[in-house]
């Protein structure tokens, strides 16, 4: 398989080498990605892409409940949409707002800030060009947001179809990579990005094949730098199977640097092994009859992460329900790996891995949880959840598709990843969100807690699908 790629780069439009007034204050300590009142607790981006707004048929809604001692705290919780007041534009049918999220401070004021795309959206007459819009995170929790800069709109469509966010420039502000269809896939949007300034430059690039274009990527935070790689995820031009590489966007054509990955449609990262490099989960839900990078049932592959970004000299380590200490067994249809998610449960300093099965069981749907260690992630201490579980909120049903996405990260403040997972065919399309969280011996159903589209303020007319996209 061979990349095609072109990279073009974009001249910053308005260079202003010196900053003419001081900084009104003294700059704060970048925030957390997510947690955007800045209490040290991760909020939960809870995306439906689909959802009905004011009678306007997947224009998409996007609810974020902030965390809470107990978890993610549905008393506290803001909704928004096109027609919320202070977001550009307004919800039309098929906006598809909320279809990918991701998050960082992008003013550097303390308070991380989300992102939302808005593939769907039309943009002076080019039906479906897409668009980005950053709310901005404050001490009361989101309100305000500007569209996100798009350099190439007449290039590409579906701008926001997929998000990640690092200091891909090396001037210690965070960067978007932005992903979209057509000849631009990939667009990087160079930060700082502040509420009224004027862009910075940034570049665009060709990955993959330009119908689906990029539709998912993931930046690793490399401890104490800031400036991990991203993983880019498309279609192979050739095979029209799942391509995934790993790009160090700092360099110049970095499309001419790429490093190959598994092949799959979603991944998470986090330092699983503790040798202080990433290391990324990368889930293929596919049958090997839909993709020659699948297997049955579903996979997942765990690439080790070294100085050079991906570790050359260490075997990647692939995942199915038939290896040898993962629960259940491998089924057509399984949908092993339709979510992955990387955080560190129990605090060991190692991070853990949660797989989502969302075909599991007749499209009831699992999530199965490894844990990381020094040798890498084990089998041992494994854990298996469905709404059949004890401890586990509902009852599972056929088409629920619990696991179909995945998150790890502390909603609790106490240090330790909490697990968030959706099920957006729960009660007929209308999707839930469950949490559990993260002990110092491992997840536990204690406390766990679930809730919908009503607790969430997202519309339940038609089949909003809560959850098909998460953030946390
Ligand atoms: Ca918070
Ligand atoms: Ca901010
Ligand atoms: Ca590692
Ligand atoms: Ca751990």
């Amino acid at each position: 398989m061979r990349l095609r790629t072109a990279a073009i780069a974009l001249a910053a439009a308005t260079l202003t080498p010196l900053a003419l007034t001081a900084p009104a204050a003294h700059a704060a300590t970048a925030a957390v990605p997510y947690d955007f009142n800045g209490d040290g607790r991760t909020d939960l981006a809870i995306g439906a892409p689909d959802a009905t707004v004011d009678g306007h048929a997947k224009a998409g809604a996007v609810s974020v409940v902030y965390g809470g001692a107990g978890g993610p705290n549905t008393s506290a919780r803001t909704l928004i949409t096109q027609n919320t007041t202070g977001v550009p534009g307004a919800a039309e049918a098929g906006d598809a707002f909320g279809a990918a999220v991701a998050s960082a401070d992008l003013n550097t004021d303390g308070y991380a800030d989300l992102l939302v795309g808005v593939p769907g959206e039309d943009v002076t007459g080019d039906a479906g060009s897409g668009t980005a819009v950053v709310v901005w995170g404050s001490k009361s929790g989101l309100s305000g947001a500007r569209s996100l800069f798009s350099f190439f709109d007449t290039d590409y469509d579906h701008y926001g179809q997929a998000f990640a966010t690092g200091d891909f420039d090396d001037d210690g502000d965070p960067d978007v990579v932005v992903g979209s269809t057509g000849p631009i896939t990939l667009s990087v949007v160079n930060g700082p990005i502040t509420r009224t300034g004027a862009h910075n430059g940034g570049s665009g690039s060709r990955y993959g094949l330009s119908s689906p274009g990029v539709t998912h990527l993931t930046s690793a935070d490399v401890p104490g730098d800031g400036r991990g790689p991203v993983a880019l995820h498309s279609l192979a031009e050739q095979t029209g199977d799942a391509a995934t590489s790993l790009a160090d966007l700092r360099i110049g054509n970095y499309t001419d640097w790429l490093q190959r990955m598994p092949a799959g449609y979603v991944s998470a990262a986090g330092d699983i092994d503790g040798d202080g490099h990433p290391d990324f989960a990368v889930g293929n839900d596919r049958e090997t009859s839909a993709d020659a990078g699948g297997a049955k049932g579903g996979k997942v592959t765990v690439v080790y992460g070294g100085p050079e970004g991906l570790d050359a000299d260490r075997a990647p380590l692939v995942l199915t329900q038939d290896t040898a200490g993962v629960p259940g067994a491998s089924e057509t249809g399984d949908r092993f790996g339709s979510g992955v998610g990387v955080g560190d449960i129990d605090g060991d300093g190692y991070a853990d891995l949660a797989v989502g099965a969302a075909g599991e069981n007749d499209g009831a749907g699992a999530v199965t949880v490894l844990y990381g260690s020094a040798s890498g992630l084990t089998t041992e201490g494994n854990q298996y959840y469905t709404q059949n579980t004890a401890g586990v909120p509902g009852a599972s049903e056929d088409g629920d598709l619990f696991g179909a996405r995945v998150v790890l990260t502390d909603h609790t403040g106490d240090g330790r990843a909490d697990l968030s997972l959706s099920a957006p065919g729960e009660n007929s399309g209308d999707g839930s969100v469950w949490s559990l969280r993260g002990s110092a011996n491992g997840l536990t159903t204690t406390g766990s807690l679930s809730f919908g589209t009503g607790t969430t303020g997202v519309s339940a007319t038609g089949t909003p699908h809560l959850g098909s996209v998460l953030g946390g």
